[in-house]
């Protein structure tokens, strides 16, 4: 029938054991269980998070933050130049003037689960159809059934050099109907940096989604919710105009959320509900 998929290509509710004995596993599973864990955290009590878009039942909130240029992981504080990390306390952060706002979203999406809504962020077969800002996308490395690695080249922003991106992915299931996917900067010697036209940016991302349904009951279509946390950190890897920067992410995050989780929302309709 048309309408039912293959259980097969839905994240796996475990972890598979070619990624466990890939060289990349130890990386993977640290940054992953650090994003999930952040994610669903509340913006409400921590200082210095900034509210900078609503509409319905999702919100967006910033922390405003520069970054040194050369920095490639925004997490190791091993890196990053003494002046960086002393206002890291005081959550205004500027060392050469280049924007990195940590963002974190929320969002309510009913009708779907978090598997399904993971299924559709990880799996590069629906990318091209949620996905506007991206120009190519190629599949570096296919790990496993929950991992792989990607390659992305950006749509170009004038004034600004061209972005391309090189990032593993991965798919997990947590307790609780959590399931999540985390994106996160890697290297690979047939994918040089800055080789190109393009420089080369680091991101990491987490998608972390939650289903609740009332207590007693089945779920359904009908009576499923799931909460989004969705988190990122992007490096633009070179200087960017911050204005432009800063534009381009109030404008892009929003529309993303919204149009992924409505193209979800979508997809879904008429598929019996995957848990
Ligand atoms: O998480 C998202 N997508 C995943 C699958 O693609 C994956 C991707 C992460 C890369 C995010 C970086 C995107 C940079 C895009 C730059 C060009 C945008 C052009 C738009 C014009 C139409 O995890 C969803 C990602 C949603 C993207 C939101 C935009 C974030 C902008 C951050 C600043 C970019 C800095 C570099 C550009 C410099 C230009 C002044």
């Amino acid at each position: 029938a048309v309408h039912t998929r293959d259980q097969v290509e839905l994240p796996p509710p475990t972890i598979d054991n070619r990624l466990t004995v890939h060289p990349l596993w130890t990386e993977i599973d640290r940054i992953s269980t650090e994003q999930m864990q952040a994610a669903f955290e509340g913006v409400g009590g921590e200082i210095g998070w900034q509210l900078f878009a609503e509409e319905g039942d999702m919100r967006m909130y910033r922390r405003k933050a520069y970054g040194a240029i050369g920095v490639q992981d925004s997490y190791s504080l091993d890196n990053i130049s003494p002046g960086y990390a002393k206002n890291l306390k005081s959550q205004e952060m500027e060392v050469d003037g280049m924007v990195m706002d940590p963002l974190k979203a929320m969002h309510k999406v009913r009708g779907v689960s978090a598997r399904e809504m993971c299924h559709y962020f990880f799996n590069p077969r629906y990318r091209y159809e949620w996905e506007t800002t991206l120009e190519t996308m190629t599949i570096v490395e296919e790990v496993s059934s929950d991992a792989m690695v990607f390659h992305q080249t950006f749509k170009r922003i004038w004034p600004a050099s061209q972005r391309d991106a090189l990032f593993w992915s991965h798919v997990r299931a947590a307790p609780g109907n959590t399931y999540a996917v985390i994106n996160h900067s890697t290297t690979n010697q047939e994918y040089p940096p800055n080789s190109g036209a393009c420089i080369r940016l680091f991101v990491t991302v987490c998608l972390a989604c939650r289903s609740s349904y009332p207590a007693g009951e089945e779920p359904t279509r009908e009576n499923i919710t799931t909460s989004i946390a969705y988190c990122s950190t992007v490096n633009p890897g070179g200087w960017a105009p911050a204005g432009v920067l800063r534009a381009v992410y109030k404008r892009e995050y929003p529309k993303f959320l919204k149009r992924f989780t409505g193209y979800v929302a979508e997809q879904c309709r008429d598929k019996p509900l995957a848990i």
